[in-house]
C-alpha cells in the first residue's frame, strides 16, 4: 500500500471515555472518518504532567479541575494523519461543550459535560507537533515532516 503523507494532529481519548468503555467506539469513529493512526499509547498521567500539558490554561478557573480529571484514569494518546487532520478532527469532535456539539460528533455521543468531554484534539498544526512530542519519543513518531 502506498502511504499518503497527510497532515498530522494529536488526539487524546479522555478518562471518562476510557472508564465508560467508549475507547473502541471513539477509535472506530476516528478511523471511519479517514484518519490513519500513526502512534498510540494507553497511559495514566500524573497531575503534574496534566498541568504541564495544559499549561496554556493555567490562569483559567477550571485549570485545577481539568488537571485532576485528566490524571484521574488512563488516557489514549494518538497521533493521527489525514489531509486537513487538525481541522477535520476538531469537526469530528464537535463543540467543547457536548450540549452544543452537533449530532453525530464524538463529544455529542460520548461527552458528559464541558469538562468530561470525551476527547482532546490539537487546535493548530504547531500545537499538534508540540503535543505529539510531549507524549511520544522521536522513535515513536515515524516519518514526521
Ligand atoms: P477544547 O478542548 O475544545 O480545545 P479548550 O482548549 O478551551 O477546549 O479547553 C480545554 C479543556 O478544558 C476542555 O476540553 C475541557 C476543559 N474546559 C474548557 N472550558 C471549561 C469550562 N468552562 N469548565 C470546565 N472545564 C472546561
Ligand atoms: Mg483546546
Amino acid at each position: 500500500m502506498i502511504k499518503t503523507v497527510g497532515e498530522r494532529t494529536f488526539c487524546m481519548v479522555k478518562p471518562n471515555s476510557y472508564q465508560d468503555g467508549n475507547t473502541g467506539g471513539i477509535l472506530s469513529m476516528i478511523e471511519k472518518a479517514g484518519f490513519q493512526i500513526v502512534a498510540m499509547k494507553l497511559v495514566k498521567i500524573t497531575k503534574y504532567t496534566a498541568q504541564k500539558f495544559y499549561e496554556i490554561h493555567k490562569e483559567r478557573p477550571f485549570y485545577d479541575e481539568l488537571c485532576d480529571f485528566m490524571s484521574s484514569d488512563k488516557v489514549v494518546a494518538l497521533i493521527l494523519e489525514k489531509d486537513n487532520a487538525v481541522a477535520d478532527l476538531r469537526d469530528l469532535m464537535g463543540d467543547t461543550n457536548p450540549e452544543n456539539a452537533e449530532e453525530g460528533t464524538i463529544r455529542s455521543k460520548f461527552g458528559k459535560d464541558i469538562g468530561e468531554n470525551a476527547t482532546h484534539g490539537s487546535d493548530s498544526i504547531d500545537n499538534a507537533k508540540i503535543e505529539s512530542r510531549f507524549f511520544f519519543s522521536e522513535l515513536e513518531i515515524y516519518d514526521e515532516d
